[in-house]
C-alpha cells in the first residue's frame, strides 16, 4: 500500500471512543469491561481512548490525588498494551471541545431523561451532601466525548448502557432536527465479564470509588494483596464450584477466572470438581495476580518516565483536538452561531 492508499484504509475504518474517570484505584472490574477489550480492538479500528478527568470531578477529589491518578490512568492504559502510536490516548481536560458540546447537547437533553438515569440516582444516594448540578448532567458530558469524534463504537461495561443509549437518543434528536451530523454509536458491551460484582457484596457492581477496601481488586494492587482479597471474597454456604442462580459470589468468580483464563463455566465446574471452595479461591486469586504481574511491571516502569507520558497526553491532546473541531464547527454552523473565517 502506498501512503495514500494507507490513509485512505484508515478513513474506512470505524471510529471507536471510550474512557475511564481517574476516580480511585482501577479494579479489575475496569479492566475486564473496559480496558482489555480495548486492546482487542486496536488494530481494527481508529481508537480514541480518554482519561476522562473532567467526570471525575462530579465527585469531590482531593486535587493531588486526581492529578496523580491522571497519568496513572495513562500509564494503565499503555501497559495494558495500548499502543500510543496506533491509537488516541488522551486527557478530557486537555481539548476544550468536549465542555463546548456538553453544553450544546445540554440544550437537546431533556431534564426527565436525566431524571431517569439510575448512576445518577446511585451517585447521589452516595454522594448526599453533594449532589451538585455535574452529577446530573454527567451523561450529557458523555454524550459529548463520543459525539465529537464520530464514534461508531463505543465498547462499555454494563454500566454504561443507560448513558449509551442516552447519547443515541441525543444523537438522533440533533439529527432529525439538523440533518445528518452526528454518527449514531453502538455499545460494545463485552457478553463475560460485563458487571464484575463486588468480593464484600456480590449483589453490588465492583466500583473503584467504594469504601471498602477488601470490596474491589484493583490493577495495581500486590501480588498477596490480590491472593487475600479473594480468599476473603464472600460465597455462599454451599460447597460446590457450579455457575447457578442463588450463588452470586461464586458466579462472580467463575466469571473473574473465566475472564482471564478463557476457560467455559462448564471447564471450570469440572477442573473444580470434589475440590472446594477454598481451592477455587486460592486458584483465581493466583491467575489474576499473575495475569497483571507483567501490566504492573510495566506500569512501574512508565510512571518513572512523566516526560514520556506528557509526551503522549500532548500529542494525543493535538489529534483529539483536531478531530473534536470539526464536530464543534459543524454543530455551530447548523445551531446559527455567528462563525468567523
Ligand atoms: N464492575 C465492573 N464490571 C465491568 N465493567 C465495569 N466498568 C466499571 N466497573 C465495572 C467499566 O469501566 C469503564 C470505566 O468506568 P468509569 O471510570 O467511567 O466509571 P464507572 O462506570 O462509574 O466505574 P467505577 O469503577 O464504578 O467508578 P466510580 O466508582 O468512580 O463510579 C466503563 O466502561 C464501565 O462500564
Amino acid at each position: 500500500m502506498d501512503s495514500v492508499e494507507k490513509k485512505e484504509s484508515a478513513e474506512r475504518k470505524k471510529t471507536i471512543f471510550s474512557g475511564v474517570q481517574p476516580s480511585g484505584n482501577l479494579t479489575i472490574g475496569n479492566y475486564i469491561g473496559a480496558i482489555r477489550n480495548w486492546t482487542l480492538l486496536q488494530n481494527e479500528y481508529n481508537c480514541i481512548y480518554c482519561v476522562v478527568d473532567m467526570h471525575a470531578i462530579t465527585v469531590r477529589q482531593i486535587p493531588a490525588e486526581l492529578r496523580r491518578r491522571t497519568y496513572e490512568t495513562l500509564a494503565i492504559y499503555i501497559a495494558a498494551g495500548l499502543d500510543p502510536e496506533k491509537n488516541i490516548l488522551f486527557v478530557q481536560s486537555h481539548v476544550p471541545a468536549h465542555a463546548v458540546l456538553s453544553w450544546d447537547l445540554g440544550c437537546f437533553t431533556m431534564f426527565g431523561e436525566l431524571s431517569r438515569m439510575t448512576q445518577f440516582k446511585d451517585k447521589s444516594q452516595k454522594n448526599a451532601d453533594n449532589i451538585n448540578a455535574g452529577l446530573f448532567t454527567y451523561p450529557v458530558l458523555m454524550a459529548a466525548d463520543i459525539l465529537l469524534y464520530q464514534a461508531d463504537l463505543v465498547p462499555v461495561g454494563l454500566d454504561q448502557k443507560q448513558h449509551l443509549e442516552l447519547a443515541r437518543d441525543i444523537a438522533v434528536r440533533f439529527n432529525n432536527t439538523f440533518g445528518d451530523t452526528f454518527t449514531v454509536p453502538d455499545g460494545y458491551i463485552p457478553k463475560t465479564g460485563m458487571k464484575i460484582m463486588s468480593l464484600a457484596d456480590p449483589s453490588k457492581k465492583m466500583s473503584k470509588s467504594d469504601s471498602n477496601p477488601n470490596a474491589s481488586v484493583g490493577i495495581l494492587d500486590g501480588y498477596d494483596d490480590i491472593i487475600r482479597k479473594f480468599r476473603r471474597a464472600v460465597t455462599d454456604s454451599d460447597t460446590v464450584v457450579r455457575y447457578a442462580d442463588g450463588k452470586d459470589g461464586i458466579n462472580n468468580l467463575m466469571t473473574i477466572y473465566s475472564c482471564f483464563t478463557g476457560k467455559s463455566f462448564e471447564e471450570i465446574e469440572k477442573e473444580f470438581d470434589g475440590k472446594g471452595y477454598g481451592d477455587f479461591k486460592s486458584a483465581v486469586g493466583e491467575t489474576v495476580a499473575d495475569s497483571l504481574k507483567p501490566l504492573r511491571e510495566k506500569f512501574t516502569a512508565l510512571m518513572k518516565d512523566k516526560a514520556y507520558l506528557e509526551d503522549i497526553m500532548r500529542m494525543g491532546a493535538e489529534n483529539a483536538s483536531r478531530i473534536a473541531a470539526r464536530t464543534v464547527s459543524k454543530v455551530h454552523r447548523k445551531l446559527g452561531f455567528a462563525q468567523l473565517k
